[in-house]
């Protein structure tokens, strides 16, 4: 056969949209990359780790899915939480499929309430994906899944563990059995579609927030100022750290820069290994108070800036 690009003139494809939703640490970003069999989105043990929509591809037979994982839906405050909540609806809007997690340890809380009637309100049904089933009991896992079976809400229940990988493969068979006919978007060996450079700042953040404790993750972002290709293969990145008050400068940059270097060696290391080639890494904080009310953060991130 002729070279063609993509898989055009195949006919025997599908390609579908999926998003992920669910509440903040239900295990959204951990099942994303085991469906991709990639690390693209940041997982922490903290809440609300992921901000923007990230988007993972992955190819079950000649089925191709674009997973959409977003961030997780609480109840919004500040003016970053509402862009959050909107992305997570948005990516939610956009698919065809969508995954809502339960964490099946923790039950049902009022944030899987909140969402399970907000789907209830607009008659969409979503597909169960009850998570963290690892060293649990089958019998408190079937009774929770009666009592979630019982909204209404859901097509199909998987009892899954995101993090073992336990069940994730009948969840894609089925997610890819649902998917529509016709040809990938992205090509076959393409794992996101997440930019470099948000992702190279991703990184950062997740060490940020695996490194510094309380309210000061939630103080920080991390933009990715500079990017430079350099003629040895290697790349040379220039971040910035926000922080919102002074105070919070000299924890992040610890007792003689101690702390910044430890995040920027973290971070260096696994770029190294995401992007397959040496990182130069340089990282500075900056005190930027209003970070979260500074409209051009938000494009950064990919988010929409909403009053
Ligand atoms: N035991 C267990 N832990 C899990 C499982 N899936 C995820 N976790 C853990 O749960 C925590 C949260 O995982 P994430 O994937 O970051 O959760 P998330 O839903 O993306 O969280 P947000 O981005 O904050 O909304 C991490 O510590 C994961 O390692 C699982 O199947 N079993
Ligand atoms: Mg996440």
């Amino acid at each position: 056969m002729a070279n063609l690009p993509e898989n055009e003139g195949a006919e025997d494809t599908s390609c579908g949209f999926v998003a992920l939703i669910g509440a903040p640490n239900a295990g959204k970003s951990t099942l994303l990359n085991q469906l991709v069999g990639a690390k693209v989105a940041i997982v922490t043990h903290k809440v609300q780790t992921t901000r923007t929509r990230i988007t993972g591809i992955g190819m079950y037979e000649k089925t191709q899915l674009v997973f959409i994982d977003t961030p997780g839906i609480f109840e919004p405050k500040r003016r970053l939480d509402r862009a959050m909540v909107s992305a997570a609806w948005q990516g939610s809007a956009d698919a065809e499929n969508t995954v809502l997690l339960i964490d099946a340890r923790k039950g049902i809380t009022a944030d899987d309430e909140r969402i399970i009637k907000a789907l209830q309100k607009i008659e969409r049904t979503v597909i169960l994906a009850l998570n963290k089933i690892d060293g649990m009991r089958r019998d408190s896992l079937l009774a929770l899944m009666a009592k979630l079976n019982e909204t209404g809400v859901f097509s199909d229940t998987f009892l899954i563990s995101a993090l073992k990988g336990d069940g994730v493969n009948d969840l894609k068979a089925h997610l890819a059995s649902n998917a529509p006919k016709g040809p990938w978007m992205y090509p076959e060996d393409q794992l996101s579609d997440t930019t470099m450079r948000i992702l190279a700042a991703e990184i950062t953040r997740e060490k940020v927030y695996l490194r510094l404790h309380e309210e000061l993750p939630y103080a920080t972002t991390v933009e990715t100022e500079s990017w430079e290709d350099r003629p040895d293969g290697s790349v040379r990145i220039e971040q910035v750290v926000h922080v919102e008050r002074e105070t919070q400068k000299g924890i992040v940059i610890g007792k003689g820069g101690s702390m910044l270097k430890k995040l920027g060696q973290m971070a260096r290391e696994e770029m190294e290994t995401e992007f397959g080639c040496r990182v130069h890494l340089f990282l500075h904080v900056r005190t930027t108070e209003r970070w979260a009310d500074d409209k051009t953060m938000y494009q950064d991130m990919g988010l929409d800036f909403v009053d």
